[in-house]
């Protein structure tokens, strides 16, 4: 084994033990909380396409894989009691036809009690005879019914588990930092593709190829985006051939490792030195961003912080004729800017939790005229966040600005010559510390080997 992989497979050994314990006792103080004497979660089931006898993608469930890093196991389930080892009930069918889940191996399997069984159904006989104090996490299933539970996905257990997720264990952020590593390969091998020519589709499957991934185990689909199509910004095409005249490329793709994703946006020019200038410019502001978070900092000033660099960015490159101030104060930079600066990262891409106040309850708002933001909470150390700062020239918000008191303040000459580029975005992952943070991304762009 290669010194990197064992040091990487050392780690994830070393750091799942105390991870576990640190879930197990949260679900304990949780459990205790909301009145439920065990936990009972499903990893998902397989959603067959309607008339036909395949199915979809299978995607785990988030709150099965925070307990094991598996995720090729539908309708396997984690049953947690308080003071004894969780069990891992795992469905191996007798199926000629697909190949049933592995039985588990490596650093995680000996901290479970693990129980195959060769139907769903059969999943009940390798549970405690009395469930009644148990809660159920997970999609509702046919005979979940009469098992007995005390509750399907009860609102207080999930909100005190969902908030506790927000702060990541050493072993999480191992799993991170891998998923960044790998993204990182992707990211470069994409840029080789577009410096050669590559159509939207080529770029996917160099990103694929270098990280070693298929398309279903990333951890959302990848928005790559030649010209224009950087201005749309969840962008699916993936057009097969390359445009006549390539101008740019908005790469937004990650990566998932043990079930944790990273999130890494990269914008590239061809050949425009005045738009390779605006992706340095943009690339000064997200890192003068990055400077300032710490544990303590409030997510929402963070949003309000970006918008003023976002005006005085529009002032300086002419595409607006205002102060960064007025051009915040009029809505100008949301024309600009119509996204939220970041979000939680973790075992979903958009991780859950982001609003909450406490794990008792009640929600942070958004600041007004922000509703794209996702994340309203104050960063904690051991918050992972995505820092994603960008600009784009999107018709139909230009549009809107152009007839009304925003529209003098753009610059449409100017807006006119950047429209072909579609739009910039840099985005980092964040693991926050008590005094700064850790650039996940830019640390694994930093290792690659050459
Ligand atoms: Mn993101």
């Amino acid at each position: 084994m290669p010194e990197a992989v064992s040091a990487r497979s050392n780690e994830l050994s070393r750091t799942f033990g105390p991870h576990l314990a640190a879930v197990e006792r949260r679900t304990t103080d949780a459990l205790a909380a909301s009145g439920f004497s065990g936990l009972l979660v499903h990893s998902g089931s397989l959603l067959e396409v309607f008339q036909d006898d395949r199915t979809y993608p299978f995607q785990v469930n988030a709150p099965f894989k925070v307990w094991v890093p598996v995720e090729d196991a539908p309708d396997s389930f984690v049953w947690f009691a308080p003071g004894a080892r969780p069990r891992l009930i795992l469905l191996q069918p007798r199926d000629y036809w697909y190949k049933s889940a592995q039985t588990p191996q490596g650093y995680w399997v000996e901290s479970f009690d693990i129980r195959p069984v060769a139907e769903r159904a059969l999943a009940r006989a390798q549970l405690p005879k009395d469930l009644s104090g148990a809660a159920y996490i997970g999609e509702p299933f046919p005979e979940l019914a009469s098992w007995g539970l005390k509750a399907t996905n009860p609102a207080a257990l999930m909100r005190r588990l969902d908030y506790a997720r927000a702060v990541k264990t050493p072993y999480e952020l191992a799993c991170l930092r891998e998923a960044s590593r790998l993204g990182a390969l992707g990211h470069r091998a994409a840029a080789e593709a577009f410096r050669g020519g590559a159509s939207e589709f080529e770029i996917e499957l160099a990103f694929l190829e270098a990280c070693g991934m298929r398309e279903q185990e990333l951890p959302y689909n990848p928005i790559i985006a030649l010209n224009e199509g950087g201005a749309v910004l969840h962008y699916q095409v993936l057009a097969k051939r390359p445009p006549a005249e390539v101008h740019s490329l908005l790469i937004d793709a990650g990566v998932q490792s043990g079930g944790y994703a990273c999130d890494i946006t990269r914008t590239h020019a061809r050949e425009d030195a005045d738009f390779a200038a605006l992706i340095d410019r943009m690339d000064r502001m997200q890192l003068s961003l990055c400077a300032g978070i710490r544990a303590g900092v409030d997510w929402r000033e963070v949003q309000l912080r970006a918008h003023a660099l976002t005006g005085a960015l529009l002032r300086e490159a002419d595409i607006t004729l205002c102060s960064a101030e007025e051009a915040v104060d009029t809505g100008v930079t949301r024309v600009f800017l119509p996204h939220g600066i970041g979000h939680l990262l973790g075992l979903e891409v958009h991780d859950v939790g982001g609003f909450m106040r406490s794990p008792e309850g009640g929600d942070i708002p958004r600041p007004e005229g922000h509703p794209y933001l996702r994340l309203t909470r104050v960063l904690e150390e051991g918050f992972v966040v995505t820092m994603e700062p960008g600009i784009y020239f999107i018709d139909q918000l230009l549009e809107e600005a152009r007839g009304d008191a925003r529209g003098q303040r753009i610059n449409w000459t100017r807006v006119g010559e950047l429209s072909k580029f579609g739009g910039i975005r840099v985005e980092d992952d964040l693991a926050v510390t008590r005094t700064g943070c850790e650039n996940l991304t830019r640390d694994a762009f930093a290792a690659l080997p050459r």
